[in-house]
Parts: C-alpha cells; structure tokens; sequence
C-alpha cells in the first residue's frame, strides 16, 4: 500500500475549542499580538512547539504509575540511566527537568569571559546561557541553509571550513567545546550527515577541543540519515544514532521533543571531573542526582519514550506527515522553506510579505495573521527571536531568515488537522497583501520573544 497512515490509533480525546474572528480579533490585542501570551484554550490548532507536547503512549502511561518516586536511587532513574548509556555509550547521564538546565549547568561550568561556542546554529536558549555566562556564541552553518528555496539533503550541516578557521585561530585556550545541533532547528529543522558529525568531530579531535551534540531531535536526524545518505539505508535506527554519538564527548538533550514526554532532559559526558562538577551544581538547582528535577514517572516516561521514538514505522509517520504539509502548501504558491525538515514546516516570511521589511518583523505579522483567519497557533523564527535593536543608537539587527514555524506535535494531530492547517494558509496567502508589520512596544533583556509585546503599524 502506498498510504502511509498514523501507527496508532487514539484511546483518549481532548476536545477542541472554536472561535470566531470577532473573538480572536480581540484575543490578539489582549494578548499583545505576542502568541505565547494566548490561553491555550482559544487556540484550535497550536503548532507553536513539538516540545513537550507529544502524546504519550499507553505504554507510557502505565509507566508513569509504575514511576519509582524515592529521592535517592529510584529504580526509574537507574532504568532511564541504561536506557540513555545503551543508546549514547556516554558515561555519565545526569537528569534535568528540560533541555535548557543541562545548557545552563553546562556552559556555568565551561563557559565565561573571553570564551567562545561554535555551533552549527544555536536555538534561543542555548545561545541564551552560552552569552549568559559572559562567553560567545557563533553560528557556523553551511552557505547553502541560508537559502530556503534550495532543496539540498543536509542543509543542517556545519561549515567545516570556517569551523577550521575559528578553532585555528583560537585555539582549546578560548574554545572549550563545539557544538552540533541535530536536527538544526534554528534553521528550519533541516538535518546533519553522518559524514559532516564525523568530520566535525575529527576537527575538534585534531584541536584537543570536546565536542557535544545537542540531542534533542537526533531520532528525526537518525531517519534522516536512513533514507538521505548512502550506505545507511539497511542500518537500523538505533545504530545509525549510536554511530552519530559515538563522534562525541557528550550531549545536552531536551526530552521534551524527541524523548517524546511532557516533561524531561539530561546531561551526558564522559569526563569525570566535569561530571563531578555538573552534579556538584545539579544538586543546588535541580535535585540529587537520580532524578534532576524530574518525578520518578517521569523519568520512566521518558525511558520508554527513547525506546519508542526509534522504531522505524513511527519515525517514517512522523516525517512523512510533516512533508505532506509542506508538499501541499508548496503547491499552493505558499513559500516555504526547502525542504520539508523533521519536526517542522518553516514558512518564508520574507517571500511571503515582500512589502514589510525586517525591522517591522514579517514573521510576527504573518503568525499573527495566520492565528486571527483559523486559531492556528505557530512561532516566528525571524528576527524578534534572533535580531536585535541596540537600546542607545536603536540600530536594527536582523536574524540570518525571517520564517514562521509550524511545529508539529508528536502523534497529536490527524491528517484532517493538517488539511484544515493548509486551507487556512492558503487563504492567507491569497490576502497577504492586506498584512502589515509590527512594532514592538515592550522587550525584556532576554529571550525577548517569549513576552514582547507588539502593535501592529
Ligand atoms: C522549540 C523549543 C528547545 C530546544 C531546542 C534545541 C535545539 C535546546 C532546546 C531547549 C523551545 C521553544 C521555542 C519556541 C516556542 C516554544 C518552545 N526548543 N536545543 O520549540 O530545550 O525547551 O527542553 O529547555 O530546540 O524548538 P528545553
């Protein structure tokens, strides 16, 4: 059959909550035109994140009462421990609550003044607690991502080149570790090649400089690398994920996307001494070191959740659905960003409404045009996220792409959903003239994006 279908099917239902336009006209302005500020309940489709909104199976869910809740050696912890060291070979797994605590615990410890982080492309927390911690955090992707209408396989890939560059002229004195994020959600979820983790790797190696990934989508990157890179198409997912941590030194993992749970992440290295450190902060923020900041069930949860996410028949659903979205608005004249990546469809704000230019954030106007025609909730990748606006001249930065994400949640939504997601975007688009920018009229210090406020011009 030539149907790929959902390999599920759903035992629990959470109703739906329509609005009208008049409703969501007023939504908006109370919401300061900032998406993160609307209750979830009047939005009907929310495809602002796949971070710890995935469904979790029964087989979860009976975990989560099986969940061992001691403070000290819960046999949970013990359970997601194997889980993780059987998957990553990593010596030492240390849990958190998300993916950004491991960051922080992290970069605490090898970040600071005068350092810097090179990364393929950081997401917004990850830089966050890199320049958080005084040190610097630099994008080095390939030429090619910044073209979102190329389809080339790996457009995640780091640039070698200016990789070699940078770790040259600084050195393991400045540079205490390179990052890889897999897949790279900051450009448009698009993946990493086993050939470009593995040269990444013989880099640092050369250098004397450890490498980590950041994990979070690495089951997405792993299928990828199945049906993409030559020579893998008969290896299992478990190995290909294997091979593609076994470059490294360490990750950061966000649980909540890939681990397929609500709530979760981890730390993993295999450095004694800076494990020794993690767990000494570890204890101070998050809890002892059997559990993060994580109950028991959860950590349960999550072992299973890793175990699930790699079996293939899902993972096929998973990016063969987010395709599906892409190829039709593609067909639609909707411009997106080629191609279709793992957890995500990227809208190109910049194409889509040539007339506002990027200091009046397109993808903030088009996310807010798209919530107002349907209650489809997504995220602006653009410059609110990723520019800046210097407080004393007010000089405008703008972000390398101006893009609206479309995240989908994990085993949440049906096909029917989605062709309701590509009927809405494509009236959109047959009135975007109509759009008009966005100004921002609040903005906290950091990650601005989570609570400005706008007004539209
Ligand atoms: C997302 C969320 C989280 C993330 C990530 C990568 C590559 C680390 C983290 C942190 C964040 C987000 C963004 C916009 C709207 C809602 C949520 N990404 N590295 O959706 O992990 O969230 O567990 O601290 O993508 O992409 P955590």
């Amino acid at each position: 059959m030539k149907t790929i279908i959902e390999p599920f099917k759903i035992k629990s239902v959470e109703p739906l909550r329509f609005t009208s336009f008049r409703e969501r006209e007023a939504i908006l302005i109370n919401a300061g035109y900032n998406l993160f500020n609307i209750h979830a309940d009047d939005v009907l489709i929310d495809l602002l994140t796949d971070s710890g909104t995935s469904a979790m199976s029964a087989n979860q869910w009976g975990g989560m009462i099986e969940g061992d809740e001691a403070y000290a050696g819960s046999k949970s912890f013990y359970r997601l421990e194997q889980t993780v060291k059987d998957l990553t070979g990593f010596h030492h797994i240390i849990p958190t609550h998300q993916g950004r605590a491991a960051e922080k615990i992290l970069f605490s410890i090898i970040g600071g003044e005068g350092k810097i982080v090179p990364n393929n492309t950081h997401f917004d927390t990850t830089r966050a607690n890199v320049e958080i911690s005084g040190a610097q955090a630099v994008d080095l992707p390939v030429p090619v991502s910044l073209k979102p209408d190329v389809k080339e396989d790996f457009k995640g890939n780091m640039n070698l080149k200016a990789l070699n560059n940078l770790l040259g002229k600084k050195g393991p004195q400045r540079i205490p570790l390179v990052m890889l994020t897999v897949t790279n959600n900051s450009n448009a979820g698009q993946p990493v090649s086993m050939q470009n983790i593995r040269a990444t790797s013989e880099l640092c190696r050369n250098y004397g400089i450890p490498f980590f990934l950041d994990a979070c989508r690495f089951a997405e990157n792993a299928y990828f690398i199945k049906i993409r890179e030559p020579g893998y198409e008969k290896t299992s997912i478990r190995d290909i994920a294997r091979e593609m941590f076994s470059y490294a030194d360490g990750c950061t993992m966000s649980g909540k996307k890939d681990g397929l749970v609500n709530m979760g992440g981890f730390l993993a290295v295999n450095d004694d001494e800076l494990a020794r450190n993690a767990r000494n902060l570890l204890v101070v923020t998050e809890g002892f070191p059997t559990y993060g900041g994580l109950a028991g069930h959860d950590l349960e949860a999550f072992a299973r959740g890793l175990d699930e996410v790699l079996e293939e028949d899902y993972l096929k659903y998973r990016v063969r659905s987010v395709s599906y979205l892409g190829e039709a608005l593609d067909k639609s004249g909707v411009p997106i960003y080629q191609p279709p990546g793992g957890h995500a469809i990227y809208l190109d704000a910049k194409a889509f409404l040539p007339h506002i230019p990027g200091h009046e954030y397109p993808g903030q106007a088009l996310a807010c045009a798209i919530y107002l025609a349907g209650g489809i909730r997504t995220c602006e990748i653009g410059s609110v996220m990723f520019g800046k606006t210097d407080p004393h001249s007010g000089e405008f930065k703008a972000a390398r792409l101006e893009m609206v994400r479309l995240a989908i949640p994990r085993r949440v939504y049906t096909q029917s959903h989605i062709d309701y997601v590509i009927e809405c975007i494509g009236e959109v688009f047959q009135k975007r003239e109509k759009i008009t920018g966005m100004r921002i009229v609040y903005e906290p210090p950091v990650l601005r994006h989570f609570t400005a406020r706008f007004n539209p011009i």
